[in-house]
């Protein structure tokens, strides 16, 4: 096959199909060629590899049921993925406990250059956390709730103070199963302990605590990270923003922000405006500094300043290419090591900023609290001093706009004013059918699961089209973003109860709610939606349902989990990685719905998981009594093309042909 056919089954995104004829072109080896050129482990893809000792490692797989210890296929596949989900709880956690420790830094007066810059939501999270507040000043309460998340990690018999936020139902059933979580650390730890060698030999044991620590992340690190991110940065309100490799300058120092904490992405946006920053970027033949974000951190600053999302975790190698960025700043988190051999061959400089997270080959300019805003302008001033050194500039044009900046508290007076704050206009257009439910479109990009953002825009277009609001965050919302599909217009492609909904709140069908941290967003809509009541009383009844269309990260894993065990059906797409055991597989399946009312798919049919959901969300409203959904009921909204294409046809069917960019 010729090999610009080749490359154009990678993806369906145009910007990354004319980076990856440049890498072609230019000799360039990305994940993409790596994909190709290095198969997926056929022992380790099903979770049949067993390296809990060293005796093995066991491979059980043919006629082999049991490795040399005796453990069996069962207990192999649910130690693998309970390790799965400690790696991904882990991950989001610590990153909720660094939003503690810089917040407690900043009102101890060691981090002089954060401050309380929501005090709405400071007194929102000290009530939740019970932190007294009157007669206090901010910076007292602030250390007292960075004090108390601290003591949420690791406290060992203390239950999480944000299970508080689950309907009480949820709350009951989580007792009931013995899986309430407690400390985060501690949580992660057992499981840790318990997967190694001759301890919990016990597939469903072993699956019930990954319920319990997965818990730890959504209502414990994740929430507490995006609770404390809204204190210290401000809760994201709507916010417009462009996406995609056209928002490069050609004439301005272009700075990649990639990662996902914001400690240091925020005061990255703070320095790039800051006079002493552009007068040194005009001494240098730039106009400025011109900023954009790749993964999560992007997401971050988008939501609450507007910077521009460049692109997901597929297209982070591909952002060099352009020739056009001078610096990438890196911190935790999803950050490819093949950067490093890319950067060798271009000008960019790769700067690694976390004393976790070092990298070879790069230029580590540690990041501490206290220095922020003077390490924020280093790494400024280091990058500014690479712009002369530009070559061979080729920016793709392509720019989508979006809105963004949907927290669950703008959502919640979005739909009633100040005067009337609620989710009843949603709970009641979902229990009159205009609405028929709600999907939760998140997470990855993975290198075996191509076209790249394929599925992801795929599953969102289903959705809205069946009358499906749609919540997405993480790298599935900048595949949303590049694709067009963060706009308002995009109600056009909404079935026509959605669109008549959207219409007249104002809002898009599909609703960017931040980064992954953010995903405790949703639980909190879904659990203050079943708090309110109308749609039952527990998060499970509600028609809503989870997918993750291209996940790779062990962090997804954690996310499904954690949705899953708050009761909402969840679809992972793509090989199922726990197939060694089919007993470990209905554990996730039936035994997951029988303990807690929802099921973890793994799924490699994306049509039939899109069919399954929607057959779940109309079981949900027949359960709840609700009147069936019928397409037509409400079919007297509005319509109008979308002024940004050339053909909705072609929108509708995937063809991104744009009038202009
Ligand atoms: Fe996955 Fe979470 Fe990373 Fe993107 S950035 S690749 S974890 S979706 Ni959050």
């Amino acid at each position: 096959m010729p090999e610009e056919k080749k490359l154009e089954k990678k993806t369906i995104d145009p910007t990354t199909l004319e980076l990856l004829n440049i890498c072609a072109a230019d000799g360039i080896n990305t994940v993409f060629d790596r994909a190709e050129a290095l198969k997926a482990c056929p022992i380790g893809s099903t979770a049949a590899c067993c390296h809990s000792c060293f005796m093995g490692p066991c491979r059980l797989t043919g006629k082999t049921e049991v490795g040399l210890c005796g453990a069996t296929r069962a207990t192999v596949t649910a130690r693998n993925y309970a390790r799965a989900v400690a790696g991904g709880a882990a991950a989001h956690s610590d990153h909720g406990r660094d939003m503690a420790l810089t917040l407690l830094a900043a009102c101890e007066g060691h981090a002089p250059d954060y401050k309380i810059k929501d005090e709405a939501k400071l007194m929102a999270v000290a009530k939740m956390l019970g932190v007294k507040t009157e007669g206090r000043s901010m910076e007292e309460i602030g250390k007292d709730v960075a004090l108390v998340a601290l003591d949420n990690f690791s406290s060992t018999k203390k239950e999480l103070d944000y299970i508080k936020r689950a309907p009480a139902k949820r709350q009951q059933i989580w007792k009931n199963l013995g899986i309430t979580p407690r400390g985060i650390d501690r949580e992660v730890v057992e499981v840790l302990h318990r997967t190694t060698m001759g301890v919990d030999q016990d597939a469903e044991h072993i699956m019930d605590h990954a319920m319990r620590a997965s818990l730890t992340d959504g209502w414990g690190g994740s929430m507490l990270g995006t609770d404390i991110s809204d204190v210290l940065f401000g809760t994201p309100g709507p916010v417009k923003g462009r996406a995609n490799f056209g928002v490069l300058s050609t004439d301005e120092v272009n700075v990649i922000i990639h990662g996902h904490h914001p400690t240091l992405s925020m005061m990255i946006v703070e320095a790039a405006s800051d006079p002493e920053i552009v007068a040194y970027a005009k001494s240098k033949g730039a106009k400025g500094v011109n900023l954009a974000g790749i993964c999560c951190t992007a997401n971050e600053i988008l939501m609450r300043h507007g910077v521009p999302l460049l692109g997901n975790f597929l297209t982070q190698e591909l952002a060099m290419v352009t020739g056009a960025v001078e610096a990438m700043v890196v911190d935790i988190q999803c950050v490819m090591e093949g950067l490093v051999e890319v950067a060798k061959k271009y000008h960019t400089q790769i700067i690694s900023t976390s004393p976790k997270a070092k990298i070879a080959g790069s230029t580590y300019i540690e990041f501490d609290e206290e220095h922020a805003l003077k390490i924020a302008k280093d790494i400024l001033k280091k990058a500014i001093d690479n712009y002369p050194n530009r070559k061979n500039v080729r920016i793709p044009t392509y720019v989508d706009n979006l809105v963004a900046g949907f927290s669950h508290e703008y959502i919640n007076y979005m739909l009633g004013g100040s005067f009337r704050q609620s989710f009843r206009p949603l709970i009641d257009n979902i229990a009159n059918g205009r609405i028929r439910g709600a999907a939760g479109v998140v997470g990855c990009n993975n290198a075996r699961v191509l076209p790249h953002d394929d599925n992801q825009t795929y599953i969102v277009k289903e959705m809205i089209k069946n009358d499906i609001l749609v919540v997405t965050t993480g790298c599935n919302a900048i595949a949303c973003a590049k694709q067009g599909l963060l706009t308002p217009e995009v109600m056009n492609l909404a079935g026509p109860g959605l669109r008549e909904i959207c219409q007249t709140i104002g809002i898009p069908p599909v609703i960017h709610m931040g980064s992954c941290v953010d995903n405790s967003r949703i639980l909190t809509v879904l659990a203050q939606c079943a708090t309110e009541g109308g749609l039952g009383e527990d998060m499970s009844d509600a028609p809503a349902v989870g997918f993750a269309p291209e996940w790779m990260s062990e962090k997804a894993v954690s996310i499904g989990t954690y949705v899953v065990a708050s009761g909402v059906n969840t679809w992972m797409i793509g090989h199922n990685p726990y197939s060694n055991s089919p007993e470990v597989v209905k554990l996730m399946t039936e035994g997951y719905t029988k303990k807690v009312g929802a099921a973890l798919h793994f799924e490699p049919d994306l049509k039939k998981a899109v069919k399954d959901a929607i057959a779940v969300i109309d079981a949900k409203r027949a359960a709840l009594k609700l009147d069936p959904y019928d397409p037509n009921r409400y079919a007297r909204s509005d319509t109008y093309f979308p002024a940004d294409y050339t053909s909705f046809k072609a929108f509708a069917e995937g063809r991104y042909t744009r009038s202009g960019t």
